[in-house]
């Protein structure tokens, strides 16, 4: 063990920089919860703080597990004797599709569990009742059952947009134990082939097409390319079940397998009225996969339980999200997403409220279309993410004042949001009369880790706050030390303790879970205690002195787009599936909207020259390989790479270049004459287009100058 963990400090582990550390950070006022919101909030007694002290800790979490229903409850809150593999609940059994269907039948079989709202304004909304969602999910998992032959434990990989008929499958999955792995409806076929290669699953549950930006997209087309990218990887598909967007109407180009692709709604007809009796299954069961991007390879499956994830859905959604069963919530995520997950699917439902699914993107056909929901349906917690705040600020700032919806509070999730947005969010959604949480976390973590309790805590735009009930976060510095609050430096943010969220390993991987989040800072491999185990996020962190966490991005090879974690190496690897492509970078570049973009480096092999139509191919490569959302915002064919002495690429200097900042000391490098050249190629090319960027904040600098491993 200690060997790998030795490696894994060479492999994964991230390093904060000397750049971020010396950045001086300006502090925000509070903005106290409005006034009205406290006194009906879920959490409105500060004695709730007292409740989750480290002293209570683990049993603090069984205010969590007990918002469920068990068939049979826990003998150990928390099992620390595999470390750092935690189990929550251990011997406590429950059924998650119980949990989030079952159970509402008794008190409100009549009330929507989703509203489905279409992209297309003029097509109705569509309510699904709990009633109506426990008929769904039966019948679904008599399919999954007896016609595709799916068993406890089985994978099956999910990639579908948002429609009910996702929540449906995901939630008829976890009848029977078969582990979803849901992928984003955006990565391409071959990024879901990989993923059903890596999960092992023989079926794969689709959908014929759906609405983005007022076109019906080809969906389909993409299960073909999945099956086939997996069948390279040796992993058989041998169903593929197609939900129709229109039940009868085939609204996709793609041809039907015969003997392997499937209509759902056909299907569907031998299986009416059909029930299945939820399994009783343990605590510690896997309930899901949701594959992210990290440093090194490919993406990797994140394995989530049953107990522990979902009982710390519900509880952070009771008093995080603040959900009262009759509350209609709205989180514009989507479900390929963990945010989609734990605060659309598993958390809302759970505590039996009214969820809103939307099919489409913000802005379609206006900028006007969110509020317009949100009056119709009475909305009245809404969540998104800083990429959507922007759009709609810079597209229809004086928007959410023309309709008169009402919400008590919202979210914000997926990138740091900058005080003067959040100022927008808060002033102009919000009316001045919502509480805006600011939710930090990670796929890997499950729900939140760092966010104000709306009723009781104050908020500091571009803070997410303090850890939540239960977590107890710490800064490293590189030296293992301890970053004190207030000090205004910068380091690795971790978390001390485990918590019920929090992902069992990654699937099929468990040396690369212990290596990528616990090897840097832990202090005895041997040990069963979990004080000697803090978890690495990966994210660069400052604590104020009030204890609140500025998180400030990532601090490995990741590049956040829009909320979304795209490795750099994965980039790389697509651009380099081309033959002309000698070597390839990815950087960050700063954007107004999108928080980041990528923009792509590449230089050519021997006796290829640069063209458009290589460009090209590097932008099809990349889409093939992982998708639209990865689609850089320039290719840059360059003569050479700068590069150090031993022959890496310095990641930072193009970096900087992309962003029109300093490229710093470059004079240790092999090649220092190359980067003039770069720079006045792709500078000159940037002020052509328009590109050339506002002044960068001294915060958007350091992170440009920590940017990037050298390889
Ligand atoms: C839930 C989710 C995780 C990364 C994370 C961090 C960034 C998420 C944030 C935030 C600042 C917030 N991030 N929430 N940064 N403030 N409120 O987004 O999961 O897709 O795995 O991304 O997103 O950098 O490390 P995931």
């Amino acid at each position: 063990m200690a060997d790998d963990l030795q490696d894994a400090n060479e492999d994964e582990a991230v390093e904060s920089s000397e750049a971020l550390i010396a950045v001086h950070w300006r502090e925000e006022g509070y903005y106290p919860p409005p006034p009205g919101f406290a006194a009906q909030a879920n959490a409105s007694d500060p004695a709730i703080l007292e409740q989750f002290t480290e002293d209570k800790f683990p049993e603090c979490f069984r205010a969590y597990a007990d918002l469920l229903t068990w068939y049979k409850p826990w003998d150990t809150t928390l099992d620390t004797s595999t470390a750092p593999f935690w189990k929550w609940f251990v011997g406590g059994e429950l059924n998650a599709s119980y949990n989030c269907v079952d159970r509402h039948l008794e008190t409100q079989p009549n009330k929507a569990a989703l509203i489905f709202v279409p992209e297309l304004e003029d097509e109705a909304d569509v309510a699904v009742t709990y009633r109506e969602l426990y008929a769904r999910v039966n019948e679904f998992a008599a399919l999954l059952r007896d016609f595709a032959g799916l068993k406890t434990g089985d994978r099956v990989t999910l990639h579908m947009p948002m429609v009910p008929e996702l929540p449906v499958a995901m939630l008829a999955c976890a009848r029977l134990g078969i582990i979803h792995s849901q992928v984003f409806a955006g990565f391409s076929g071959t990024a879901a082939g990989h993923r059903i290669a890596d999960s092992g699953s023989s079926v794969l549950i689709t959908m014929d097409g759906y609405y983005r930006g007022g076109a019906l997209l080809d969906h389909k087309v993409k299960a073909d390319e999945a099956v086939e990218a997996a069948g390279k990887e040796g992993q058989t598909v041998d169903k593929v079940l197609v939900f129709r967007r229109y039940p009868d109407k085939y609204s996709s180009k793609t041809p039907m397998v015969d003997g392997r692709d499937f209509f759902v709604d056909e299907l569907l007809t031998d299986y009416k009225d059909q029930l299945v009796e939820p399994l009783s299954m343990p605590a510690t069961a896997p309930l899901f996969l949701m594959y992210t991007s990290g440093t090194t390879g490919r993406p990797k499956g994140c394995q989530h339980s049953t107990g522990g994830y979902l009982s710390y859905v519900a509880g952070t959604s009771k008093y995080y999200q603040d959900i009262h069963p009759n509350d209609t919530y709205w989180c514009m995520a989507d479900i390929g997403w963990i945010t989609g997950h734990s605060y659309i699917v598993y958390g809302p439902l759970a505590l039996g409220t009214t969820t809103v699914i939307f099919e489409g993107v913000p802005n379609y056909p206006d900028a006007g279309r969110p509020w317009r929901i949100a009056r119709r349906l009475g909305v009245n917690i809404f969540h998104t993410s800083p990429t959507s705040i922007r759009m709609l600020r810079k597209v229809g700032p004086d928007e959410p004042a023309k309709y008169d919806y009402d919400f008590k509070t919202m979210t914000t999730v997926g990138e740091p949001i900058e005080p003067e947005v959040w100022r927008w969010y808060y002033e102009s959604v919000g009316k001045g009369k919502a509480a805006i949480t600011d939710t930090w976390w990670l796929t890997e973590t499950g729900g939140f880790l760092g966010s104000t309790l709306p009723g009781l805590q104050p908020m500091k735009p571009g803070s997410c706050g303090p850890g939540v009930l239960g977590v107890y976060p710490v800064i490293y510095d590189e030296d293992s030390n301890e970053v004190p609050k207030g000090s205004g430096k910068a380091g690795n943010i971790c978390i001390r303790n485990p918590w019920p969220g929090i992902f069992q390993t990654i699937w099929g991987q468990p040396e690369r879970f212990v290596n990528t989040y616990y090897a840097k800072y832990n202090k005895n491999p041997e040990s069963k205690d979990w004080h000697d185990w803090p978890f690495l996020c990966g994210d660069g962190a400052v604590e104020a002195a009030d204890g609140y966490f500025r998180i400030l991005g990532r601090i490995d090879d990741v590049i956040n787009v829009a909320g979304h974690r795209l490795g750099t190496k994965e980039l790389e690897s697509a651009a380099l599936t081309v033959d002309e492509v000698a070597e390839a970078a990815a950087v960050p570049v700063i954007d107004d909207i999108r928080g980041r973009v990528v923009e792509m480096y590449v230089s050519l092999k021997p006796g290829f020259t640069a063209s458009p139509a290589v460009e090209e191919k590097v932008r099809n490569a990349i889409e093939k390989d992982i998708g639209k959302i990865a689609r850089p915002k320039n290719i840059w064919i360059v003569p050479d790479m700068p590069k150090t002495r031993s022959g890496k690429i310095m990641r930072r200097v193009i970096a900087a270049t992309s962003n029109f900042a300093d490229t710093g000391d470059i004079t240790t490098l092999a090649n220092p004459e190359v980067v003039e050249g770069i720079r006045q190629q792709v500078q000159s090319a940037k002020v052509a287009k328009g590109e050339a960027p506002r002044e960068l904040s001294e915060a958007e600098l350091a992170e440009l100058k920590a940017f990037g491993s050298e390889s």
